[in-house]
């Protein structure tokens, strides 16, 4: 056998080798990660309001110490909805109440005099999925200085309810948490306030991201436009 065709037998042996090759089954599996991620979502809402309205001497529920005084009554009034646009004709307002989504509650106290007093309850709640940090800050009319309006917080809406002051963290707030709140519209003859006259007065909450609450603190929110 000359050299030639020895490296042909081998060239065949190999070949024939490979093709038996293909012949073994490979057992085999593959495992495999897709990832979707949805992200949560950030909302708020309020709910309620409560009005309680009285003056130092009197109220008209029938429920409470104080002796009822509805004649009084006839010419003061205080509404509470969730309705942007009841402070007059803010940039961006509006009268739509959109009870899907109430980020804003409007508060109008007509006729208005010392010793009245119109407290309007409701409560701050985590609709959305994100947990967060709720602040607060009050803003007044610097044209019409005002009595500042307490505003005091609760985890349960029969209290203990204590005073909130600016940019001070109210509640952490999961899904389905709420904090009760209230504010009362009220002065007295010391406060010298002007007759048929209309002053402002502005709450602003900010609920931020549960990691972010460091950042949440340091923001303006100019007064709206008259
Ligand atoms: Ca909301
Ligand atoms: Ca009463
Ligand atoms: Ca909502």
């Amino acid at each position: 056998m000359n050299r030639k065709t020895l490296f042909m037998i081998i060239g065949l042996m190999v070949m024939a080798l490979a093709v038996v090759g293909v012949g073994y089954a490979l057992w085999f599996e593959d495992l495999k990660i897709h990832g979707d991620v949805t992200t949560g979502e950030l909302d708020l809402d309020f709910s309620g309001p409560y009005i309680y309205d009285y003056f130092e001497t009197c109220d008209r529920d029938p429920d409470t110490a104080l002796p009822d005084c509805p004649l009084k009554f006839d010419t003061v009034n205080c509404e509470a909805l969730f309705e942007e646009g009841v402070m007059g004709t803010q940039v961006g307002g509006n009268v739509e109440t959109d009870l899907t989504d109430p980020d804003w509650l409007g508060i109008t106290v007509t006729g208005a005099y010392p010793s009245y007093t119109c407290q309007v309850t409701f409560d701050i709640h985590n609709a959305g999925t994100v947990p967060v940090h709720l602040f607060a800050w009050y803003h007044e009319d610097p044209t019409m200085p005002f009595p500042p309006m307490p505003l005091e917080c609760a985890s349960n809406i029969n209290g203990p309810y204590t005073e909130v002051e600016d940019g001070v963290n109210i509640a952490q707030l999961h899904n389905d948490g709420a904090v009760w709140c209230r504010v009362k519209i009220h002065f007295t003859n010391a406060d010298n306030l002007l007759e048929n006259a209309t002053y402002r007065f502005q709450y602003h909450f900010r609920a931020c991201q549960w990691n972010e609450a460091d950042m949440c603190t340091d923001f303006e929110y100019p007064y709206p436009a008259q």
